[in-house]
Parts: C-alpha cells; structure tokens; sequence
C-alpha cells in the first residue's frame, strides 16, 4: 500500500540518499570530464566533499578514545579478556585468508607477464630489514607523547643523507660536511603520500585507560560517566552529519572521475593487476566473510550487510576506514542492532589493526611487482611476504592510500625494488576505495561475530555501558 512504500522510503531514507549520490555523483563525474578542469577548478568543485572528509574526521579521534575507554571500563577482565581473545582470533584468521587469497589470485592469474617497458628506474634506495618496520610498528603501539600522537605516527629515521656546504672566507676554503636524517617514506617518491595518526598508539593507551577506570569500580565512576557523556555527544554528532553525507559522497565522487587520468593510457600489465585485486577483493568480501559470518551465527550474511550498507558506501567515497568509522557505528547499533558494549570495543580495534583488503592488496601487489621484475620468488620469499604483508596492513593507518607508503616493508623484506612502487601509483586511488571498503566489511562483520560468541556474557546484563558485564 501506499503507506507501507512511505514507511520503507522513510526507514531506508539514508541509503536511498546515499546510493542515489553515487549513483548521480558517477553520472556528473563523467558529463563533465570532456571539459577537462584545471587542477584548481576540480579543488573547487570537489569542496563539499572535502567538508565531509574534514567533519568525519573531526570525530574520529574523540571517537576513538572515548569508545575504546567506555568500552574497556564496562566490562571486566574476565568478559574483555574473552571478547578479546575472539576478537584477536578473527582478526587473524580473516587476514591470513586474505593474503592467502591474493597469493593464490596474482600467481594463477600472473598480471605481471611480459616484458617491463612502461617504467624507467628512478634512484637506488638503501635495503630495510623487516625488523626495523617491525619495532617502528611496536614503538607505535606506546607513543610518548599522547597530544602527538593524535597528529602524527612516529617513525625512526633510518639513513643519513649527506649535505656538503662549502665556503669561501679570506680566499681560505671550507668544507662542512653536514647530515641529515632521513624515513624510510622519504627515501621512496610515492605522491600523495599521507602521515596519520597514530591511531594504534590511541587505541593501546584507550584500552589499558579504560581497564583500569574499570577495575576502580566507585572510584572511576565519575572518568567512566565523563568519557559515556562524551560518547553519547559525539555519535549525536554523527547523526547530524549522516545528512549531510549523501552530498558529500556526491562530489568526492564526481570529483575523482573529473580529475582521474585517462583509463585509455593504462598499460596491459597494469590492466590485468587492477582486475586481480578486484577478483580478489570480490571473493573476500562476496563469499569468504560472508561465509564465515554464516557459519558462526546462521543468519543471513547479506541482510546484516545491507543494514551497513550506507558504510560501506562511506568507505568507497572517502577511501579511509577511520573517516567511515563513526557511519559505522552508526549502521551496526541502529540498523543491525549490535550490542554496544561489542561495537565500542571491537570497531575502534578494528579500524585500526584489522584491514584485511589492504592485506589482501599488499601481498597481491608486491608479487605482482616481482611478476614485473621477471625476479622468481621462492617458498620461503611468499611465505616473508604473507608475514609481512599482515605487519604492513596492521601497520597502515586507516587513510587514503596509506597501504601504498606501507607495501615499502614488504618490498624491502624480499629484496624488490621499493622504486617500482611507482608502477602501480595510477590505479592506487581507485583500488584504495575498494580495499578500504572490504576492510570496513571486514570490521563490521567481525563485530557481529564476536556479538554472537559472547552472547553468554552479554546475556541478562542491562545492556547500557556503563554496568559491569560478568559480575564475580
Ligand atoms: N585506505 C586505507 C583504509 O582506510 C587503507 C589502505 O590504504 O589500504 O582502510
């Protein structure tokens, strides 16, 4: 009847936006591209995208912290330590599964075969070992400094780059020899490349924080109700932004076509990559998880992922899991009904260490390089790069393109060439937004997992934070 269409389109009022935007937002794209925009013109254009970019951002980190700590503190040791532990073991599994499917998709497929001729070397870079990348991910996880690191990641100077000054005083010549240190990401030109926030140092400071004001009991009461107040006024911001958010998409969108360059100009190699790690993606986020959602719950995978479905959305216009984190939210507690106390402790983890598209893209890519290098890679090689694969997607902030600056760790721990980076640059905007998207699916998912395992500990507790999960 005619009020039960009036009922469906006020209930899914916010996905409808929010396909239509990208719906119009692709058709706009396109119809203005033949006017071929300046640089400056597309700035201008894409403008409310940008805002929307900016005020999601601007939640994000109150978010994060406040999350995590209310989170922390509303459960006890035995009940976090448990959901943790599920957490944990699916945030592994997924991730291994889908470096084990990007292995397996770029060796049958071999995107990389045939002569390297689209590419010229640019510099010779000096050799990281693993390690560094290693204790550079661990140093991360205890930032001394908790104001910087809400601005940026750390990050250990690993060469010296010499400057030589020489001067002339009373016809006497001098020669000063001076040094520089210098990161791994400048030692590589990756364009576009970003610096996050130390996200992961947030989140081990957040959780230990937010169990300890728990253990206080009384005591913490006041910190506990502080940092609830504080949740509960951020997502009311949320609200107010989902919105706007329809526009926003709508541009960023149409922006990115307008400014992208010509897909005619691809190479064949390039060409077969990009279609890999679409394959791939697609599996992952199509059957695997899916699957194991399935598996675990027995409910329909596809009918929880329509309730995220303006997420994911999200995730494919701003190619940042952690700009899409407060939608998240959003579509997991209103539209899918998870408890909050598993959404505040699981998605913020999530978003930070969970990124099994990135894992999925990093190790797909970096075989593809070797593929391109005509390099062979052994056993024990693919078997460094699935490890280290996994340690870049932990370590990559959940920016845009943020697994590019990061796929540097699992180049270098196999020997390639960092520089053939640049080979892969062209398609990077658009795969981003389609990994970054199968991570977001792979947080909500997980969410909704570890939801359904801890059902014995949620059950018969008031489901508002605040109240102690497992009482002793
Ligand atoms: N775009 C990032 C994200 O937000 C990760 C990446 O670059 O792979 O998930």
């Amino acid at each position: 009847t005619k009020s039960d269409v009036k009922a469906f389109f006020i209930r899914n009022a916010f996905v409808i936006f929010t396909v239509a935007a990208v719906i119009i937002g692709i058709i706009l794209g396109f119809a203005l591209r033949p006017y071929k925009m300046s640089y400056r013109e597309v700035k201008f254009f894409s403008f409310p995208g940008e805002l929307l970019m900016r005020m999601l951002q601007m939640l994000v980190l109150p978010l994060l912290i406040s999350s995590l700590i209310t989170g922390m503190a509303a459960l006890d040791s035995r009940a976090s330590g448990k959901m943790g532990m599920r957490a944990v073991v699916y945030y592994t599994t997924t991730t291994v599964i889908a470096v084990f499917i990007g292995i397996v998709m770029v060796l049958i497929i071999h995107p990389g075969k045939g002569s390297k001729d689209e590419f010229t070397k640019q510099q010779k870079i000096e050799q990281i070992s693993p390690a560094d990348a290693f204790l550079d991910l661990i140093r991360n996880m205890f930032p001394p400094n908790l104001v910087e690191a809400c601005t940026k990641q750390f990050k250990t100077q690993y060469a010296k780059r010499v400057v030589q000054v020489t001067m002339t005083v009373n016809d006497t010549i001098f020669t000063v020899n001076g040094s520089q240190a210098i990161s791994r990401e400048e030692m590589i030109p990756v364009p576009g490349k970003v610096d996050g926030v130390n996200a992961l140092g947030l989140v081990v400071f957040s959780m230990c924080f937010g169990l300890i004001i728990g253990s206080m009991r009384e005591q913490g009461q006041p910190l506990k109700d502080f940092f609830d107040c504080l949740n509960e006024a951020i997502m009311r911001l949320v609200a107010i932004i989902m919105w706007y958010a329809p526009i926003g998409i709508l541009f960023l969108i149409a922006g990115k076509i307008v400014e992208m360059d010509d897909i005619t100009t691809m190479g064949g190699q390039l060409g077969m990559y990009t279609v890999t790690v679409i394959c791939g993606l697609l599996i992952h986020a199509l059957f695997v998880l899916p699957t194991l959602y399935f598996a675990v719950t027995r409910k329909n995978p596809f009918v929880f992922i329509a309730g995220i479905l303006q997420a994911l959305i999200t995730a494919l216009g701003t190619s940042s899991s952690s700009a899409t984190l407060p939608i998240t939210f959003k579509c997991l507690e209103e539209n899918n009904k998870v408890d909050k106390r598993v959404t505040r402790f699981v998605l913020p983890v999530g978003a930070t260490i969970n990124m099994d598209g990135t894992a999925l893209y990093e190790a797909l890519a970096a075989i593809f390089i070797a593929q391109v290098n005509d390099y062979d890679l052994n056993f024990g090689q693919i078997l460094t790069i699935s490890i280290t694969a996994t340690a870049a997607s932990i370590g990559a902030a959940g920016i845009p393109q943020a697994g590019l600056v990061t796929m540097v760790i699992v180049l270098t721990s196999v020997g390639l060439p960092t520089d053939d980076i640049t080979l892969i640059i062209a398609v990077d905007w658009f795969l981003d937004r389609l990994r970054t998207t199968t991570n977001v699916l792979g947080d909500s998912i997980g969410a909704g997992i570890v939801e359904h395992l801890s059902r014995h500990e949620l059950k018969n507790k008031d489901p508002e934070v605040g109240n102690s999960v497992v009482e002793e």
